[in-house]
């Protein structure tokens, strides 16, 4: 197929903040297009304001509804607070705290009042600790179909199992959209993922999504939107739905979505949020571009992913035995009310095994209340459950921290070596229903087995308090923002120079994740709002020293393998480096969000055009990368010199129009100061 020229200058034009285009209803058929459409073809049509949605084809978004949450969000409200903007200019912009929540000192709480300040000086929802996860709460109260959601957290596609296209960002994305400005990205390709049959009773959502990472890795959905089609789709509920696409993020895919329908409206309605529905559907011949994958619901069986990956998938009956001392269910992947009053259900009546410490974490105050209502909570803790607030907590080394050497059962959707908060702790990902046998039996063992013992009814209707929610009042020019000492000012970052030179600070393999370069945990997540302290712990677990060697040699470069970055959306992953003077990532590839990142912070993602290359650049080597800003507005290439081997190859940095500008003026809030901002 002819490559569609780039829109060249409309990128520009249209990202000024506040310049909203009016868009079309997702279910209109498009001008440009009489091809049937698939429900991201839909979603994605009636929200683009540039360019085109040809797979491969840079596309400016419109986007409806933006979440933050503490961890990115510290980040992406100082970013706002930059463009000098009065108001958010979105329909709606939630500012959750979720991650954050354990205050072993001054840090996470003095975080807490600058985001409740923010969210009241700048018109955002506020949903304060407590209340719960931010992508269930985000399911519950405000996601709607057929709208478009950008996040600064890597799991937003959870929205996508309420027929939204909602997608992770780095915080400055997610800034710059609260000022109305376009998400910019790279059309994805669509792959149908066609469910036929239905799970069989102890087989889960779980597995589905277990399944499709099986069979894709942890590579395999990038530059792919995943949509779920076929029969299979009506047996799913909505909150079985989010754990699929909760879980897409671990393939790399740019999000994932289902179809909008009765079983959507029915979840909306028990929300008493009936009047955002809108039945949104693939048309019967739409063409998908990604291909086609066909699970049969019917044939699967209990799967768990094994350490470190969460694409090291082996069926529960090859791990019967193993033997864990930790049992945790929760994260934003498995913690609804159907997850928690499921395992309550295989728990009642019973008592979980002396050797096991298991700990259940509600995904919002509203599944909490549900489970205090139905007796399941009571039940729960006679069986010897330790209940935490609703929060990410474990997910993110916030506590739960696993014996050493420990085996860990846990429903979330990572296993990263060290996430846990233990460097050498083995955890592995598993459903509810998987992890409820093992916390009773004392060993890995196939849910297939456990029988109910008690079935606790479900609310016809969600208990709506909704009293953690905080809903911003009309503008109110005298509120101030709260800065404790957490909160430090952004760093600034000058343009790209003309030509640079340093060391390789650190050489890394294949995959590395953003939790290698900038480690969570209860110790390093406090600092996220104060970029000086947290940048010391760059690469700590897998490159000890690296930021003292990094600020001594006045930055350098960093070469990775294949898929450089994946994982969570944390643009700490690209600021602190930058902080700390790298200039340049040397990679095989990227994963979406990093590349993004990276490209924000003004790092130079570039990309090796051979493995050779890759192999003739060690630690220690000096490059050099001259006529840098000449060789990138003319071409795609950038001409690499080692100094200490005297080799030199060319590497790829394909950048469009506008992230060319970004890297040029040394970072994206350069040049949004420089291009986007309107009188103050
Ligand atoms: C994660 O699951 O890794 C996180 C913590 O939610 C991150 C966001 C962050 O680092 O703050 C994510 O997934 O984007
Ligand atoms: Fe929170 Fe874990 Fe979900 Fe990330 S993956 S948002 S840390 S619960």
């Amino acid at each position: 197929m002819a490559k569609a020229k780039p829109k060249r200058k409309a990128a520009a034009r249209q990202t000024r903040p506040g310049q909203r285009r009016k868009r079309a209803a997702p279910n209109s058929r498009p001008r440009t297009t009489a091809l049937p459409q698939t429900v991201a073809d839909k979603i994605l049509r009636a929200h683009c304001v540039s360019g085109e949605c040809l797979p491969g084809q840079p596309l400016g978004l419109l986007v409806d509804q933006t979440l933050t949450q503490d961890a990115t969000g510290t980040m992406a409200w100082l970013q706002f607070e930059a463009l000098g903007l009065s108001r958010v200019r979105t329909q709606l912009s939630v500012s959750y705290i979720d991650h954050n929540t354990l205050q072993t000192g001054f840090e996470n709480a003095d975080d807490h009042a600058f985001l409740q300040s923010t969210a009241k000086k700048y018109g955002a929802v506020f949903s304060r600790p407590g209340n719960g996860i931010c992508h269930q709460v985000h399911l519950e109260r405000f996601g709607k179909p057929g709208q478009t959601l950008l996040g600064s957290d890597s799991h937003t596609p959870t929205a996508g199992g309420l027929g939204m296209l909602a997608l992770g960002a780095g915080g400055l994305d997610v800034a710059a959209a609260m000022g109305g400005a376009p998400f910019f990205l790279t059309c994805p390709q669509v792959v149908k993922i066609d469910l036929r049959g239905r799970l069989r009773p102890g087989v889960s959502a779980k597995d589905v999504i277990l399944e499709v990472l099986r069979r894709i890795s942890v590579k395999g959905g990038v530059g792919k939107i995943l949509e779920y089609a076929g029969p299979g789709v009506s047996t799913l509920s909505v909150p079985e739905r989010a754990t699929i696409t909760n879980m897409g993020a671990e393939t790399g895919a740019t999000t994932s979505v289902f179809p909008s329908d009765h079983v959507t409206r029915a979840w909306l309605t028990y929300q008493n949020r009936g009047q955002d529905f809108q039945a949104l559907a693939a048309d019967p011949k739409a063409v998908y571009s990604g291909g086609e994958i066909k699970i049969d619901l019917s044939a699967l069986e209990p799967l768990a992913a094994q350490p470190h990956s969460p694409d090291n998938v082996a069926p529960i009956s090859k791990l019967q035995g193993l033997k864990p001392q930790q049992v945790v269910i929760g994260s934003c992947t498995n913690s609804s009310v159907k997850d928690l009053v499921t395992v309550a259900a295989l728990l009642a009546g019973k008592r979980v095994h002396e050797d096991v410490s298991l700990v259940i974490t509600p995904g919002s105050q509203q599944v909490l209340s549900a489970l205090a209502k139905n007796g399941a909570l009571a039940s729960l803790i006679a069986s010897g459950a330790r209940v935490m607030e609703p929060a990410c907590g474990a997910c993110i080394g916030m506590g739960q921290a696993p014996s050493s050497g420990a085996i860990s059962l846990r429903t979330f959707n990572r296993n990263f070596k060290g996430r846990s908060g233990t460097a050498d702790a083995q955890v592995y990902l598993v459903s509810a229903e998987t992890a409820a046998a093992a916390a009773l039996s004392g060993e890995v063992t196939d849910p297939r087995r456990l029988k109910k013992s008690k079935t606790f009814t479900l609310p016809k209707r969600a208990e709506l308090s909704d009293s953690l929610l905080v809903t911003p009042t009309l503008q109110d020019k005298s509120s101030k923002i709260v800065r404790g000492p957490n909160i430090q000012p952004l760093p600034e970052f000058k343009p790209l120079p003309e030509e640079d030179q340093g060391q390789v600070l650190a050489k890394f393999g294949e995959n590395i994740t953003t939790d290698d370069i900038m480690p969570a945990g209860a110790k390093i997540l406090p600092l996220r709002s104060n970029i000086p302290a947290i940048a010391e712990y760059v690469f700590i677990g897998v490159k000890p020293g690296f930021a003292s060697r990094a600020k001594s040699l006045g930055g350098g470069f960093v070469i990775g393998g294949e898929n450089y970055g994946q994982g969570s959306s944390r643009e700490h992953a690209a600021l602190a480096p930058r902080y700390l003077g790298v200039r340049a990532v040397l990679a095989k590839s990227f994963a979406r969000i990093h590349l993004a990142n990276l490209i924000n912070f003004g790092i130079l993602p570039l990309v090796f055009k051979q493995p050779v290359d890759y192999d003739q650049v060690d630690a220690g080597h000096e490059l050099s990368l001259p006529d840098l800003r000449v060789r990138l507005k003319s071409g795609k290439t950038v001409l690499v010199r080692n100094v200490t081997t005297a080799a030199e190859w060319e590497m790829t940095c394909e950048l469009t129009e506008r992230q060319l500008e970004i890297i040029l003026a040394g970072g994206m809030l350069n040049y949004l100061k420089k291009t986007l901002l309107p009188p103050r």
